[in-house]
């Protein structure tokens, strides 16, 4: 029996191999180090667990909203408890529409999760939680936004659910300072130090694993950490591929180390990722970007320049949000597309938008 059953929903938008979900896999090490028995499923193994826990831990994202109701309504005598990023964002809604979900748990969830599942047993520890939301006894739905944030160098290293296909998340941090004004990300930002970061990828090396994405939302916003993290790496005499994502801005701050890491004997970047959003003035500050289109066309042109001077196979994407969801006129779309045809560095911008034809059609 486990005290809690975790279930990820991925597996809905990716392939056997590129199954991952980072952020159970940080809760699964964390749980188990506090000694709590747990297990990560994928929703389609329900049945073959369902008698295994009376506590179900749900995974869930916007594409995953509809499988995740269907899959709770088969939990009716259990204890439901859904996180991540799709019920941290409207609470009350997902409450107020799916009478089976017990408790939402708001943004990080590893210590949150651990005592939730202490108050079970201990009900007077439910008071003192944060970042929960739930119904009280006069079935009202009470909602406490979350107060504390965790220390990263407490976290143990994640589980296998932290690769995606032979590639391995890492966390240098959480948070991301932007506020840009579409983003649900905390502007409170937290680092991991750079050798506890070091021993993670050292025990993935040692594993076998080689390739490394830095993953979170903005891992370029910190030039000390990289700079101190490339010289663990080479001290430790590791040989990895990497690909690192973060804001223009911030690509211009830490150009010096980058440019350490276009020149590196030990790292081969495969891809940088960089938010460029969009290639209007106006639209930017729709966004609330606090960048400019001139600063964008920087970045990126640094990048190519790099790229051509020291490292021809590194990617460069810039990730454009093509059609907002502010008010747009036909000239910013028109820029847009400049954008992608002046520096062909988008990989991803259908995708978006055609995926919400593609959920329709799985449905
Ligand atoms: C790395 C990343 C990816 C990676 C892999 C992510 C993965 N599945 O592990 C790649 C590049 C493959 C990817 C793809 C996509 N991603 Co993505 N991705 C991210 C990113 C930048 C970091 C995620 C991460 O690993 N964070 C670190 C971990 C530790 O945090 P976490 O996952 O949030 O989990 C914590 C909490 O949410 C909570 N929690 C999560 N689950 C649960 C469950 C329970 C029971 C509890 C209690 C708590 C809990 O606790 C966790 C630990 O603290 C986030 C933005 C961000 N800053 O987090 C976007 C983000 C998650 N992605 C997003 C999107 C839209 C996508 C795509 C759909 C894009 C696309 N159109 O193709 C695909 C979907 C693929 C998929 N099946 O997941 C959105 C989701 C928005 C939403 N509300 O649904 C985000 C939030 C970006 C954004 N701001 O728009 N992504
Ligand atoms: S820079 Fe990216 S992660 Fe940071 S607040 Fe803006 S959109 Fe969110």
């Amino acid at each position: 029996m486990y005290d809690i059953i975790l279930v990820n929903f991925n597996s809905i938008a990716f392939s056997k191999r590129d199954n991952c979900n980072l952020g159970l896999a940080s809760i699964e090490s964390y749980l188990k180090s506090q000694n709590i028995a747990c297990v990560v499923i994928d929703y389609y193994e329900l049945d073959k667990y369902i008698h295994l826990s009376s506590v179900f831990g749900f995974s869930v994202l916007d594409y995953s909203y509809s499988t995740a109701v269907r899959t709770t309504k088969k939990l009716k005598n259990k204890t439901v408890i859904w996180g991540g990023w799709t019920p941290s964002a409207i609470p009350e809604w997902i409450l107020q529409n799916n009478s089976d979900v017990d408790y939402i748990i708001l943004g990080e969830g590893e210590k949150r999760l651990e005592h939730l599942l202490l108050s079970l047993q201990q009900p007077m520890l439910f008071y003192a939680l944060d970042g929960i939301a739930y119904r009280d006894k006069k079935n009202n739905i009470q909602v406490r936004s979350p107060q504390i944030y965790l220390d990263l160098d407490e976290l143990p290293m994640p589980t296998d659910w932290a690769v995606m296909n032979d590639m391995v998340f890492v966390e240098l941090s959480r948070g991301c300072y932007g506020n840009c004004g579409y983003c649900q990300e905390t502007p409170r930002m937290r680092f991991k130090s750079p050798g506890l970061i070091a021993d993670e990828i050292e025990s993935w090396v040692q594993r076998g694993y080689s390739n490394f994405y830095f993953g979170n939302a903005n891992t370029l916003v910190n030039g000390k950490i990289l700079k101190r993290l490339l010289r663990e790496i080479e001290r430790r005499e590791l040989f990895l591929r990497v690909a690192l994502v973060g804001r223009p801005d911030d690509v211009l701050r830490n150009k010096h180390i980058l440019e350490e890491y276009f020149q590196s004997s030990h790292v081969q970047l495969s891809f940088i990722e960089v938010g460029v959003e969009a290639n209007s003035q106006h639209l930017l500050d729709l966004l609330g970007r606090k960048t400019t289109p001139e600063i964008n066309r920087q970045a990126v042109q640094l990048l190519l320049n790099l790229k051509s001077k020291f490292s021809s196979s590194v990617a460069i994407h810039t990730n454009i949000i093509l059609f907002s969801h502010y008010d747009m006129t036909l000239n910013e779309l028109v820029e847009n597309i400049k954008f992608l045809g002046e520096f062909l560095t988008c990989r991803d911008t259908l995708s978006m938008h055609l995926y919400g034809v593609w959920h329709l059609y799985m449905d």
